[in-house]
């Protein structure tokens, strides 16, 4: 079994504040994505009789859910449905990592397992995180914890190398927040791919933007998505439940004096009147596909289409 990684070096430090994400292989051990992969295969059998989304389970009906092939697209907040993801989250290794980027007070902002299936899992369209959850400040970070050698055919998370340090872009269409940015706003022409091996991380600024393609490959892609931040980013969206909050500390301590940076940013207002539970139900309004090209290629129906 190889060593895993707890301290990033200066240089990686210094390209995650240049392009705002990075690629880190061997964080965790192959023993600790065996036993991940085990308990995720035991919940993608149990959504099988499933035929509409749940509190816990998000399905992919695009790629084809159904009883004898379930499709489950994400596992929402998996810290609190199983010890192993919760230990992932903890990961002490993880955190000193963590700690180099946002310093020694560390909040666990969510957690969510977003899972692409073998020839069609679906894609994510482009989008911030900050497009959801602005804060006092932008110290916030996402890592992605992936369970299966992460490429370009299944899918992997791609950045906008940059685009963290720019504007506030508008996940809006005909006025609606829909998660999700419009074309005329980017070049996806810059995108990079971070390609990773099982076990190692994606880091991903809270402003950089990022998506991923649908899954071509006859591989899965499962990637544990963990938020965390910086103690004294507030929400702009408020704080309601002081014990809930101080609860997620998980370094150094919590503040009731949020630091308040000149950042800029769009509140994801109005909502759209279509509910949503997720990310990808969301999205699903978006009038084209970012992807519209691979989709086409691969055959694959969008939501938008059906
Ligand atoms: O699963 C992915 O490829 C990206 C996920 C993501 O960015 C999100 O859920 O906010």
């Amino acid at each position: 079994m190889g060593t895993t990684l707890s301290r990033l070096t200066d240089e990686q430090i210094a390209e995650y504040h240049k392009n705002g994400f990075i690629g880190v292989n061997d964080v965790f051990s192959m023993e600790e994505v065996e036993q991940l992969r085990t308990v995720t295969d035991e919940y993608v059998q149990q959504s099988a009789e499933l035929t509409e989304h749940t509190e816990m389970f998000d399905l992919d009906f695009a790629a084809g859910h159904s009883a004898e092939s379930p499709k489950l697209r994400r596992i929402k907040e998996p810290h609190k449905r199983h010890p192993v993801y919760e230990a992932a989250m903890r990961n002490t290794g993880l955190l000193d990592i963590i700690e180099q980027l946002l310093g020694p007070n560390i909040k666990l902002h969510h957690t969510k397992l977003n899972m692409k299936a073998p020839g069609g899992g679906a894609q994510v369209e482009w989008h911030t995180d900050w497009g959801f959850y602005p804060a006092t400040n932008d110290d916030i970070l996402e890592i992605g914890l992936t369970f299966d050698d992460m490429e370009i055919e299944n899918g992997c998370l791609m950045g906008i190398p940059g685009s963290h340090k720019g504007p506030a872009l508008s996940h809006h269409q005909d006025g609606y927040f829909i998660g999700a940015v419009s074309d005329r706003d980017f070049d996806m022409e810059a995108a990079v791919p971070i390609r990773i091996k099982a076990g190692g991380v994606s880091i991903h600024h809270v402003r950089t933007l990022h998506g991923s393609a649908p899954n071509i490959s006859d591989r899965p892609r499962r990637l544990l998505l963990m938020g965390y931040q910086a103690a004294d980013a507030w929400p702009l969206s408020g704080v309601s439940d002081w014990e809930a909050w101080t609860g997620d500390m998980l370094r150094g301590k919590a503040t009731n004096r949020p630091r308040l940076e000149p950042v800029p940013v769009v509140m994801p207002f109005p909502k759209h009147p279509e509910p949503s539970g997720s990310i990808f139900e969301l999205q699903e309004q978006l009038e084209t596909s970012h992807f519209a090209a691979e989709l086409d290629a691969a055959g694959i129906q969008t939501q938008q289409q059906q």
